[in-house]
């Protein structure tokens, strides 16, 4: 049974049992109505106790039916119904009460958490707001203020916390059930308390809404739901219950079959099918229980760091002493970092830190489940590391390199049970960025690349499986995106207007800013080493500011001009002489930004359509992963595999043909007309 009852005396006991988080399927709601009917009419029950089995509380709407005519019971009528319940309905609540299932929680008469507990409305996060009540009852309960916090940002707070807000009635220690009974046995005793829908809100002082608005607009940028669900609480505070639930239920339902929400709801099934590849079901992972990291600047220290977070104990190896003593100032800084931002206290920085044994000795990692090298972008010198890590590692130690240009197969040479060895391409910081790049070589053994995901797992990283390339998944696309960016200047758009309509497009900074900020001398080093590989990278005007040390911020210069202390970019002469210089004789063209990001998101678009083709990605959506999580592709677009299929793919190949046909891209690839045709990218690497 879905939803099942069982009586403790004068206590009912309502379970509801689905799987694997207890969404509100069609069956839990009329199973709901159905409980709220039956033990109404039961005059030996005075009080009834709503729990959940498993690991959580009731986590929400089901997503899966988002996509699909609602059915009854509706869930704002499901809360009303328990709302209205002639007996005191307390939510008994462990793991996490989201979305609809705060909202069924706020429908019953009391709340109690235990301490891990965790209760939200993320409905934002999914392109939408609450649908059943959230935006009208929560602010009855905890004020408009702290209800706008938790509805526009969509983030859970702890039990705790949300006990001082008024939320939980009370923290149950010890056993939920029998707390929980304990509590309704007390309830059973009082008079029902007023629903919360009967309440009226607090009142705001002058000004809240529009502050409230301005600062969540300038957040959300163009995402649409957050003030959306603003005006819903205002609303709330305004009009009456029932007006403001006809307004929240008309929008929730408007933007339910938005694009915006079809791209999150996207975004949310891919992070979660991400750590387990159905190529790897029943592959059981190597145990990871220490790690080590070679080299301490400033990649090895965030691996470290992030390997720590997981309560990984660490090995940090350097060459000589002094590297070590840095190596590990590298690791302390980033806890300096957080503990001075509030994120983390100084004891337990100080405990991460404890975890930390630093040392030039490769001895140190006989007994090590797990070691990644971070040393320096050189082919000779990687293998130097592995050579020694061959000599002095368990044979069934699993061995990583995280490089992000060099070949994986041609580090991997000479390694000792070369099964064991694998790419992991972290991205910096390494303790901050989500993006795990998986990359196997030819020999890794199927369980040690079950294990690079299960590490993944461990360090909350989203995984992503690449093939061997130059540049994996994430910086193939990357070169792409430079290039055309490139392209545009030599055709008449400036790097400003570029970098403004690629921010306009969603991006947190443009390609310009971006280099700027990173340095242009990483570029230019992987353009060098492809030209001794014979080939012949794109970037003319990046190599004339390089060749006269315009690097980016740290030199004063690089796409933009820099005033001393001051990271805002301003037009720089020289290099708009230099761009008209390498322009000179190519047809020039007048941009609007919308062309604009089509010229640089459609050829992305293009080379990952390539990327699939290889099977250097065995999904789309995997592509779409790596974009948001490793380069700030807007979330709420999708990923760029999502954003062409939701723009039409046909429509996408139109555009490529044109901008083909002014030599201002590559024209589309076969993959891509082919992927037009069939409406999709499924099946395109023949894989997934
Ligand atoms: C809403 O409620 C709207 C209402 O206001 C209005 C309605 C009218 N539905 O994350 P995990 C699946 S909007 C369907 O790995 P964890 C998930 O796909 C909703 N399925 O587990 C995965 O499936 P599989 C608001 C869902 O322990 C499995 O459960 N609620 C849903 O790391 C395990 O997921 C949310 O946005 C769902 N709602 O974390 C909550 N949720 O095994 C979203 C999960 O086949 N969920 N699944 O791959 C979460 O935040 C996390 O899943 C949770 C557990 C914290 C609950």
């Amino acid at each position: 049974m879905t939803v099942s009852i069982v009586r403790e005396n004068a206590i009912a006991i309502v379970a509801i049992d689905n799987p694997p988080v207890n969404a509100l399927s069609q069956a839990v709601r009329q199973g709901l109505v159905d409980a709220v009917a039956e033990l109404d009419a039961d005059a030996a029950v005075k009080a009834v106790v709503l729990i959940c089995a498993g690991r959580t509380f009731i986590a929400g709407a089901d997503v899966n039916e988002f996509g699909k005519p609602p059915q009854r019971p509706h869930l704002p009528d499901v809360v009303a119904t328990v709302e209205g319940a002639k007996k005191p309905w307390v939510a008994a609540i462990h793991g996490s009460a989201l979305g609809g299932g705060l909202e069924v929680a706020l429908g019953c008469a009391y709340r109690v958490a235990v301490a891990s507990a965790s209760l939200g409305l993320p409905e934002v996060k999914l392109g939408i707001i609450p649908g059943a009540g959230g935006t009208v009852r929560l602010p009855r309960l905890i004020g408009p203020a702290a209800a706008v916090d938790m509805i526009t940002g969509g983030s859970p707070v702890g039990a705790r916390k949300a006990e001082a807000l008024g939320l939980v009635d009370t923290i149950i220690d010890g056993d939920l059930r029998a707390g929980a009974i304990a509590f309704a046995e007390g309830a059973a005793e009082k008079a029902l308390p007023q629903p919360i829908s009967g309440r009226a809100v607090p009142v705001v002082e002058a000004g809240f809404w529009e502050g409230a608005e301005k600062a969540i607009a300038a957040k959300a940028k163009r995402e649409i739901a957050p003030l959306r669900a603003l005006a819903s609480v205002r609303k709330a505070s305004e009009a009456d219950f029932a007006e403001a639930m006809a307004f929240e239920r008309e929008t929730f339902l408007e933007l339910r079959g938005s694009e915006q929400a079809a791209a999150l709801r996207h975004v949310f099934f891919a992070e979660r099918a991400a750590p387990r590849p159905p190529e790897l079901a029943g592959v059981t992972p190597r145990a990871i229980r220490s790690a080590a990291v070679i080299g301490g600047g400033t990649m090895g220290a965030g691996i470290a760091a992030a390997l720590r977070d997981a309560c990984l104990p660490v090995v940090l190896i350097e060459r000589d002493a002094a590297a070590v003593a840095r190596g590990l100032a590298n690791i302390k800084a980033i806890y300096d970092g957080s503990v001075k931002r509030g994120r983390m206290t100084q004891a337990l920085a100080d405990e991460r830190m404890a975890g930390v044994t630093g040392g030039d000795d490769y001895g140190l990692l006989a007994d090590t489940d797990l070691v990644i090298e971070a040393v320096f972008e050189d082919l000779s010198v990687k293998r130097a590391v592995f050579d020694k890590l061959s000599a002095v590692c368990r044979p069934d130690a699993v061995l990583a390199t995280n490089t992000s240009y060099l070949d994986p197969d041609a580090i991997s040479q000479g390694v000792s049970h070369p099964e064991r060895f694998l790419g992991l391409h972290f991205f910096s910081p390494a303790h901050v960025m989500k993006l795990l790049e998986i990359v196997p070589t030819e020999t890794t053994a199927p369980e040690v690349l079950a294990t690079g995901f299960s590490l993944a797992r461990m360090l909350g990283k989203i995984p992503v499986r690449a093939g061997i390339c130059d540049g994996f998944i994430g910086n193939r696309i990357l070169k792409v995106t430079r290039a055309q960016a490139e392209r545009l200047l030599l055709s008449g758009a400036t790097p400003s207007a570029v970098d403004a309509a690629m921010r306009a497009f969603g991006l947190p900074m443009g390609p310009f800013e971006a280099q700027d900020l990173g340095g242009l001398d990483i570029a230019a080093f992987q353009r060098k080493a492809a030209r001794e590989r014979g080939e012949t990278p794109f970037a003319p005007i990046a190599e004339r500011l390089c060749a006269i040390e315009r690097y980016g911020q740290k030199t004063g210069g690089g796409w933009y001009d820099y005033q001393p202390g001051d990271r805002a970019p301003k037009p720089s002469e020289t290099v708009a002489a230099i761009i008209v210089e390498e322009a000179s004789g190519r047809p020039q063209w007048v941009w609007e930004e919308a062309d604009i990001a089509d010229a640089i998101i459609l050829p992305m678009v293009n080379e990952a359509t390539r990327i699939l083709e290889e099977g250097v990605a065995l999904r789309s959506a995997d592509i779409d992963l790596v974009k948001i999580h490793g380069y700030g592709f807007p979330r709420w677009r999708g990923g760029p595999m999502q954003y062409a299929q939701a723009r039409g793919l046909a429509a996408v190949v139109a555009v490529l043909d044109g901008l083909a046909a002014a030599g201002l891209a590559a024209p589309p690839c076969e993959g891509l007309r082919r992927a037009a045709q069939a409406g999709g990218f499924q099946g395109l690497s023949g894989r997934g």
